[in-house]
């Protein structure tokens, strides 16, 4: 079976929201044409209680999708999934939907609405002719409590099926930001394939002597030197057990470092449109173009007497041009936040790292109350009626 892995479409992402749309569109029709089934690890909203307008937009890409005549179809699902379509496409809610527990996520009414089928902490069988493939799925918690998942819920492969763990976390080895992060060994033994979202570039690697992939998210989100690469989707091949990466038409990031050494201002403004020239090609849609300065300019000139607005101005329609100025990023410095900066842990999402820091305060407050602190997170994270959501927080607290 041609399985397409396609993640993290952030519907609803307010600074590229066409984008967003549209290049989830792209992966998921072309992947309809190249694959017998489609799963998707997550983040397919940015956000967890999206507005009617971007919830249109999921259903207005979902709906022709699940009524094609696949040849692969759902023919079961665990017992305590219900599945509303037998069309192959599996998803699980990512970071960005996570929501308090027994609260509706904007991915599970999807799957309510029969678009696909949500396999958040349990599975999906899909069959064509004689070809089982069973796909579980953990949908995303926060990292510390992933663990506690895996090991309750136990996943396990079925004999006589190609086997798929499919969740939406990051590893210890992808971002080794906390302890908490699940080691790759970890993950539960002897599936053929493991699928991963959350982290927006693609990754390749072997878990447990098999592949483990991530194909990156199809918008552009972080701005960060490794999203500069094709964005798309992977199709694996259950029978050769190989795959290949899909390339969609989408917005290109370049990321242009200038260096200022003894420059003065006119010299400045002249590297910096030479960067962006060389970023910009006709024809195609505007690129964002990052310009990082470094160093320092010439003794006496000053970054007020080179004018950046000018340049950004100028550009506009053939690039999105971002530029930041030494200095002008003034953050405390703090072990965590230097080594956020530094870029092994870029892919950190910032509700991860709030979290992050949050359990980090009560761990020194001593925090001894029953309920977890991820979910007294989420509950006083939770959008709507904050009376409400202070009155569960606390019946959980003192119950
Ligand atoms: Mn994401």
């Amino acid at each position: 079976m041609k399985i397409a892995i396609a993640s993290d479409f952030h519907l609803g992402y307010e600074r590229f929201r066409e984008d967003a749309y549209r290049q989830a569109e792209s992966a998921l029709e072309q992947a309809a044409t190249v694959a017998d089934a489609i799963i998707i690890p997550g983040d397919v909203f940015d956000m967890r209680v999206p507005k009617p307008d971007v919830l249109a937009e999921a259903i207005n890409l979902f709906r022709n999708l699940s009524k094609k005549d696949w040849k692969a179809k759902v023919t079961e699902v665990a017992a305590t999934s219900k599945a509303y379509t037998r069309a192959p496409i599996l998803a699980i809610p990512g970071t960005h939907e996570r929501r308090a527990q027994g609260v509706e996520n904007p991915v599970n009414l999807l799957g309510l609405a029969g678009l696909l089928v949500d396999i958040s902490d349990g599975y999906a069988v899909l069959e064509k002719g004689a070809e089982k493939v069973m796909v579980y799925g953990i949908g995303g918690v926060s990292e510390e409590r992933f663990l506690e998942t895996v090991k309750k819920l136990d996943p396990k492969p079925k004999p006589g099926h190609f086997n798929i763990f499919m969740f939406h976390q990051s590893t210890y080895e992808l971002l080794p930001f906390s302890d908490d992060f699940i080691r790759a060994e970890q993950l539960p033994m002897d599936f053929d394939l493991y699928v991963d979202g959350h982290i927006h570039n693609k990754v390749e690697k072997r878990v447990h002597g098999r592949h483990f992939l991530i194909p990156g998210s199809t918008v552009l989100t972080q701005l960060k030197e490794a999203e500069q690469e094709d964005k798309g989707f992977i199709v694996y091949d259950t029978v050769a057990n190989s795959y290949t990466f899909h390339k969609i038409n989408s917005r290109k990031f370049v990321l242009a470092k200038v260096e200022l050494e003894g420059k003065d201002p006119a010299r400045v403004a002249s590297d910096i449109r030479k960067a962006i020239d060389g970023a910009v090609q006709d024809g195609t849609q505007a690129p964002v173009v990052r310009v990082e300065l470094t160093g320092s300019m010439k003794k006496g000139s000053r970054s007020i007497d080179v004018d950046f607005n000018r340049i950004v101005k100028d550009y506009q329609g053939r690039a999105i041009v971002e530029i930041s100025k030494p200095g002008m990023e003034t953050i405390e410095t703090s072990t965590d936040v230097d080594s956020l900066r530094k870029g092994s842990l870029e892919n950190m999402s910032v509700k991860d790292y709030g979290l992050g820091i949050f359990l980090e305060k009560l761990k020194q407050g001593k925090y001894e109350l029953g309920v977890g602190p991820s979910d007294l997170f989420d509950l006083l994270s939770e959008e709507g009626s904050k009376d409400k959501v202070i009155k569960k927080a606390l019946e959980e607290l003192f119950s």
